[in-house]
């Protein structure tokens, strides 16, 4: 889009406008030759300047996960987190949630440079410029410096919500207006499970050696779910089947599902828990899908024989029987949020063909490890499950490196996989013009 090339131009010593062109066509006739219901062209998954215009066309558009109140509890808590060339500081103070940008207004150095940690002020690390947690700059001694204004010199911010308990930052200038309408939609569903008085159990890094959108479109589906053991033993066998697709030696399964099924909308009625499955996948800005499903065996958590992982319900929930209630929002995350705990799992593209994908144990604040929960137990199910999906990604990178790599179509159990992808081209598609 125009606004994006003049950004580009009017930023001195960045990249020439001829360049910058050339670059904005590229991108949008890829997008142009592109073909409904099939995958991605290689170089969506591959060539930087795709990587460079996903950065400005959804990382600097859109509202973003960044990480849960539960992991900066405090006011001066922090977490700093990159979106490909981004950092942002994500600061908890007196009043709410600050995003910063790690940038310091002095010559550009990463102010912070932990993944987390408790401050007073942000104290940057090469020159001690100083700024209070609003980004103001309220030191920048040097000898005989004189009439500097260091009013002009706060950090630059993004905005930020915190929608229960969830941290969402937007880096444009002017946020998309559908945030409310979606977090309305959200809340009832999240904030049951109370994530602003949670704590972190355990928290996992992988870097994925694919694409962000590689790992975006591995979450969106269940059709490699075979290739998940462990989460299989928590779903019915029976998940992600339609009635007439049941084979016979799975009826059984399927009927004690359907039970299942029933037992849980009652308890969720009976507790004021939203049931309704939520699908606006390609027509929102924001994109979400929740659906809230009964686990097998004793349909409390991810687990085995499907029993509780931790002894303590969050917040005030009154039953362990509350199965999963999934959500998946665009363009970054998705979530499981159950009685005993909560996963959250957040996208961090590092570079076109890297992503950190950070997932975050949450249990109620009052339960104490090797008491009220086993920590080996309590991640076993997603970690082992992180590992393969980490796997199923870079399967797909290595094939979209090669020469004989071609967008292969779309099954109907991928749908949702689909709608993640029209979701990002439409929204880049409006962004290139
Ligand atoms: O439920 C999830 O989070 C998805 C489904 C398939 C891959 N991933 C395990
Ligand atoms: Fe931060 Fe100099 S770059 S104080």
């Amino acid at each position: 889009m125009a606004q994006a090339v003049k950004t580009k131009t009017s930023s001195r010593g960045k990249v020439s406008p001829a360049r910058s062109e050339d670059q904005f066509a590229a991108v949008r006739t890829l997008f142009e030759n592109r073909r409904a219901g099939y995958s991605l062209d290689a170089p969506f998954y591959t060539d930087p300047e795709v990587f460079a215009a996903d950065m400005k066309g959804i990382f600097g558009q859109h509202w973003l996960f960044a990480a849960s109140l539960a992991e900066i509890p405090e006011p001066g808590d922090y977490v700093t987190i990159d979106y490909g060339p981004y950092s942002l500081i994500i600061l908890r103070t007196d009043e709410g949630v600050n995003a910063l940008h790690n940038v310091c207004r002095h010559r550009g150095a990463r102010v912070l440079t932990e993944p987390a940690g408790t401050t007073g002020n942000l104290v940057c690390g090469y020159h001690s410029w100083t700024y209070d947690a609003e980004g103001s700059l309220i030191h920048a001694s040097s000898p005989g410096e004189i009439n500097f204004d260091k009013a002009c010199f706060s950090l630059k911010r993004a905005h930020s919500r915190v929608v229960a308990g969830l941290v969402f930052v937007c880096l444009a200038a002017e946020p998309p207006a559908d945030f409310d309408e979606v977090s309305k939609i959200f809340e009832p569903y999240v904030a049951p499970h109370e994530i602003a008085n949670a704590k972190v159990a355990f928290q996992q890094e992988l870097i994925e050696e694919g694409n962000w959108k590689l790992v975006m479109e591995n979450n969106r589906e269940c059709y490699h779910c075979d290739g998940h053991p462990e989460l299989a033993c928590s779903l019915f066998p029976t998940w992600g089947l339609t009635e007439e697709l049941v084979p016979p030696h799975l009826e059984d399964a399927w009927q004690r599902n359907v039970t299942a099924e029933t037992a849980l909308q009652e308890r969720c009625n009976r507790y004021g828990l939203p049931y309704e499955v939520v699908e606006e996948l390609d027509t929102r800005i924001a994109g979400i899908r929740i659906s809230r499903e009964p686990l097998d065996g004793a349909g409390e958590s991810f687990s085995a024989t499907g029993r509780r992982l931790s002894k303590k319900l969050l917040g005030d929930l009154r039953d362990f029987r509350l199965g999963r209630c999934s959500m998946h929002l665009q363009p970054n995350c998705w979530f499981h949020l159950l009685s005993d705990h909560v996963i959250t799992f957040a996208a961090f593209p590092i570079n076109e063909h890297q992503t950190l994908v950070r997932t975050t144990w949450l249990v109620a604040d009052d339960a104490v490890e090797g008491v009220d929960y086993d920590l080996e137990s309590l991640t076993y199910t997603w970690k082992q499950t992180n590992v393969q999906d980490k796997n199923f990604v870079e399967m797909c990178q290595q094939g979209a490196a090669s020469p004989a790599y071609e967008p292969g179509p779309y099954m109907k159990s991928e749908y949702q996989v689909e709608a993640f992808i029209n979701w990002y081209t439409q929204r880049m598609q409006e962004h290139l013009g």
